[in-house]
């Protein structure tokens, strides 16, 4: 049997201000953060979690987030950089609705797409304050060569061997982390927008986007328990200065 192999699939960047970051802390000013996608090969299915942005849609909707991405960092771009074409994968996570991480979605015809419940719901019946960072609705619609299947999970998942979803919620209703074990390190915990980076983290502040900013300060500290506890190393969503020492696709974990 085939070893677990975890890529990180650059997405390119986007551009907010120090105050949506670190939530009613700053400083203000212009952050160019990271964005990419997590491509676990596995014995059970190639499974994507997270799908990064859709530049079009944010030079539409959001252009002064200054969205930078190549064609190269595009999905369809990082997966042939591991030999792979958007068909082959067989299942997508997304940690929640946001559109820098479903922008992709809509490439990957053949996968089923596993969601928490609660997190469609929360797409579906939006508080008004959610509209922009639910506006990329093209993972939910069908298109001519796309047509969403929805597998819907609630609590903490295990949906292959060693590959965990654990429950993060308050940046969103449904909100996913996600923990791998791999034969040869320490367990990976994604921990998506639970927390955008390290310096969140130490500062324990939350980012100014969330639905329940108690709930988004409960779910850090299950993050830092749950890495603890597995003695699993944290790769956080959005980190500027972590993300230079993630391994690349081609290269990867295992
Ligand atoms: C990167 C980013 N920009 C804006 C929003 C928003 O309005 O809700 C989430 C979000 C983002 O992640
Ligand atoms: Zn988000
Ligand atoms: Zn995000």
């Amino acid at each position: 049997m085939n070893d677990t192999k975890v890529y990180i699939l650059d997405g390119g960047s986007l551009v907010i201000d120090g105050f949506h970051v670190f939530w009613n802390r700053g400083p203000a000013g212009d952050v160019r953060f990271p964005c990419y996608s997590v491509l676990i090969d596995h014995p059970e299915g190639k499974f994507i979690f997270d799908t990064g942005f859709d530049k079009e849609h944010v030079e539409k909707v959001l252009p002064f987030e200054k969205p930078l991405q190549t064609d190269a960092q595009t999905l369809p771009g990082s997966l042939h950089a591991v030999g792979l074409t958007s068909g082959d994968i067989t299942h997508v996570i997304n940690s929640h609705y946001h559109f820098d991480h479903c922008g992709g979605n809509k490439h990957l015809h053949n996968a089923t797409t596993i969601c928490h419940k609660a997190e469609l719901e929360g797409y579906h019946k939006p508080q008004p304050f959610e509209h922009l960072g639910y506006s990329d609705k093209s993972f939910d619609l069908a298109t001519d060569i796309y047509t969403p299947r929805y597998e819907t999970v609630e609590g903490d998942v295990e949906i292959a061997k060693g590959v965990h979803l654990m429950e993060t919620p308050g940046h969103t209703k449904g909100h996913y982390s996600l923990l791998v074990e791999l034969k040869g390190r320490r367990p990976m915990l994604f921990t998506a927008d639970a927390c955008y980076s390290k310096k969140n983290m130490d500062m324990n502040c939350i980012s100014s986007f969330h639905l329940d900013p108690v709930a988004s300060l409960e779910s850090m500290s299950r993050l830092t328990s749950l890495a603890q506890e597995h003695e699993a190393e944290m790769f956080f969503s959005h980190d500027p200065d972590s993300y230079g020492s993630y391994l690349q696709a081609p290269g990867y974990y295992s």
